[in-house]
């Protein structure tokens, strides 16, 4: 008898269509590859050589305001430039190019230097989730924009560059490979049942309750049935939303407590500030409607067994298909055992 549990297998990956290769019984084997370093975790709440710290100075001369919640500026190496000119070249259908054109911005989360996303207060996440609507309303007045990515890079391991709380916001002219992935699978579902995919797919997991994290009134944080990264999660709306502007006030208030308690539980797991990147997928802008997009937000985390030891997509992985040990299932069932509350907001309450 097949058992997911046992048994090596494939599973679709319902966003991207792609699919990953799951070997469960393989977890047992001895681990003897490359052991990560921590950097120290212990931070001053303002550095005077860090560049997002209010007053500092930035590469290129400027001066950052005295800021008191969150703030935004235009990067100053951005990936996209503004003023690239528009063009292709295409010699004998073999080599092909686009001109891209964009907006790269920066985001820093609090003028804490000393802080993290799971650390800061429901509030002042909420800050954080209006400057993210503020900026998507803003770069979307641009008829030229036609996706925005709103990401963090959190950690060392994931070359960030530094530790300050912040993100990043790129606008381009075209949609990017992993948004025409899912605007194509979200779009033949659509158009086959009438309904949002990530809608059905979220009542599922409801229903069956192995794969949750966390739950609240409007949001659901759970680790997908086709999850690459060990302790990859995703958090969805419970609404149909195309956007992060849709959101009700009540919204604001439910993503900004399911963003601090997930945080916390990836920071609780190892004891440490828990590495990873995240980004919200959300509808194209300045394109046609798009009825079937749900807005979602990914969280592809690095570490494997310990604070130290990383998976590597590599070999089989960049060669043939992505591949994972321990099951989504055993992933969320630690998330889900581990507390909502940060283990350094613990100690504190103690005392
Ligand atoms: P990370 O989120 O990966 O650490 O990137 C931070 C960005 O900050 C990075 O893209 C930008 C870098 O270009 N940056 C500035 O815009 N100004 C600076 O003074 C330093 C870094
Ligand atoms: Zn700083």
């Amino acid at each position: 008898m097949f058992d997911l549990h046992e048994h090596p297998h494939t599973r679709l990956n319902l966003l991207t269509g792609d699919w990953i290769l799951v070997s469960p019984h393989r977890t047992k084997r001895p681990w003897q590859g490359k052991v990560e370093t921590l950097p120290p975790d212990n931070r001053p709440s303002y550095d005077p050589k860090c560049y997002l710290c209010p007053g500092n100075e930035r590469a290129d001369g400027s001066i950052n305001p005295v800021y008191k919640d969150s703030f935004v500026f235009t990067n100053d190496f951005s990936a996209l430039l503004y003023d690239t000119p528009h063009g292709e070249i295409n010699i004998d259908d073999l080599l092909k190019a686009q001109s891209e054109k964009g907006i790269c911005r920066v985001i820093s989360f609090s003028p804490d230097h000393s802080l993290t996303l799971p650390l800061l207060s429901v509030e002042g996440i909420e800050k954080v989730i209006e400057l993210w609507q503020k900026e998507f309303k803003d770069l979307s007045s641009d008829p030229s924009i036609r996706y925005i990515q709103i990401f963090e890079n959190k950690g060392e391991i994931m070359g960030c560059s530094n530790p300050h709380p912040h993100g990043q916001i790129w606008a381009s002219s075209s949609l990017p490979l992993e948004l025409v992935k899912e605007t194509r699978e979200q779009k033949k579902y659509w158009e086959e049942k009438g309904r949002s995919l990530l809608s059905d797919y979220i009542q599922l997991e409801l229903k069956q309750k192995e794969r949750l994290v966390l739950e609240n009134e409007h949001f659901v944080a759970l680790v997908p049935f086709w999850a690459v990264w060990p302790y990859e999660t995703m958090i969805v709306s419970k609404r149909h939303l195309q956007n992060i502007l849709q959101f009700t006030d009540e919204e604001k208030t439910a993503f900004a407590d399911i963003l601090k308690k997930l945080t916390a539980k990836y920071d609780n797991l190892f004891e440490i500030s828990f590495p990873y990147s995240a980004g919200m997928h959300q509808a194209p802008v300045n394109d046609e409607e798009h009825p079937e997009w749900h807005w979602h937000m990914h969280f592809y985390p690095p570490l494997l067994r310990s604070a130290t030891v990383k998976k590597f997509m590599v070999g089989y992985e960049m060669l043939a298909n992505p591949q994972r040990d321990v099951t989504a299932e055993w992933a969320a069932e630690r998330l889900r055992s581990l507390s909502e509350v940060h283990y350094k907001e613990k100690v504190s309450q103690a005392k």
